[in-house]
């Protein structure tokens, strides 16, 4: 096109010369038989479901509810969110597929056809129940020493909190998770702690409810130490929710927790809080009922949740 055929119009400011252009038209009307001429491309994600197990997998745009809408054709460039929800007694094993499915926990970006599949496997539940001769409690021996001075592995209950002096309560259990399938995969774990009673009322200042694991005993022996009071975890005050339902303390155990189960031996915790004491000089703690506790229903569990590959 010469510019000649485009009439302009011209102001002079200043000296400057400002050429105004007569709006051309360019979205010259689309015919009905080229409707797609401006559209992106699209791309079809597509999810399959296997293992004995079942649940849901949806998108959060909704275009995909699995269930019974399994594919969806997205723009390219879209990136598609998951929620993966495992019925009761199923748990997620894994998702395969095309290298994208990699992204389903975090957004599946659309640049070709994509086809991934989800497992969900059946699981087995087992409550395994606090041992009497391995649990108990223990006292910091002086406020801010971080080391136990004074411990009982007989008694009914299991301490966490302080005392009047600022020194900690703390409390281990423990648990023979010994039969567990060599090959087990833990899906699900929570660890439930029965309140017997309390001493004081200030637990304002205490930063949590708080627990540890560790794969085998604390210390170097499966006896309560008072070295227990501070030796490692596997994994320590780790990410858990704490749900408190009726008088039980429930720690349901995350992810990271889950693999720390040990499938041949003793799993043990140590429940505490995340201050050493609330210095207020007065004592708080909570009581709950321990292994040596004769009404079992009562007793500290562990409950897990798991499938063989
Ligand atoms: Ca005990
Ligand atoms: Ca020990
Ligand atoms: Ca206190």
């Amino acid at each position: 096109m010469k510019t000649a055929d485009i009439p302009l119009k011209r102001i002079v400011m200043a000296g400057l010369w400002l050429f105004l252009i007569p709006m051309v038209n360019f979205s010259s009307p689309v015919g009905a038989n080229d409707p797609g001429a401006y559209a992106l491309a699209q791309y079809t994600l597509t999810i399959t479901k296997s293992g004995d197990g079942s649940g849901l997998v949806t998108s959060t745009d909704g275009g995909i509810n699995c269930g019974a809408d399994c594919s969806q054709a997205y723009d390219q460039g879209k990136v598609v969110n998951f929620t993966i929800t495992p019925d009761a007694g199923s748990a997620l094993a894994g998702v395969s597929g095309d290298a994208e499915c990699a992204d389903i926990y975090w957004g599946i970006q659309m640049f070709s056809d994509i086809a991934c599949n989800v497992e969900f496997r059946f699981t087995t539940k087992n409550i395994f129940l606090s041992s009497a001769a391995y649990d108990g409690w223990i006292r910091e021996s002086t406020e801010t020493s971080g080391v136990g001075g004074v411990m009982h592995s007989t008694s009914n209950v299991l301490n966490v909190g302080d005392t009047a002096k600022d020194q900690q309560l703390l409390s281990i259990v423990s648990f023979d998770t010994a039969s567990l399938p060599d090959n087990a995969v833990v899906s699900y774990a929570e660890v439930a702690l029965k309140q017997q009673g309390q001493v004081g009322s200030d637990f304002s200042n205490f930063i949590g409810r708080q627990i540890d694991i560790v794969t085998g005993f604390f210390g170097d022996s499966p006896n309560l130490q008072l070295t227990d009071f501070q030796a490692a975890a596997s994994l320590g005050t780790p990410p858990k929710e704490l749900v408190v339902t009726g008088d039980w303390w429930r720690f349901i155990l995350r992810n990271k927790f889950q693999p720390l189960v040990n499938l041949s031996g003793l799993t043990q915790f140590r429940v505490h809080y995340g201050a050493g004491d609330n210095d207020n000089g007065a004592t708080d703690y909570y009581r709950f009922y321990s292994g040596n506790f004769a009404g079992k229903a009562s007793r500290p569990r562990l409950v897990i949740e798991y499938y063989v590959p």
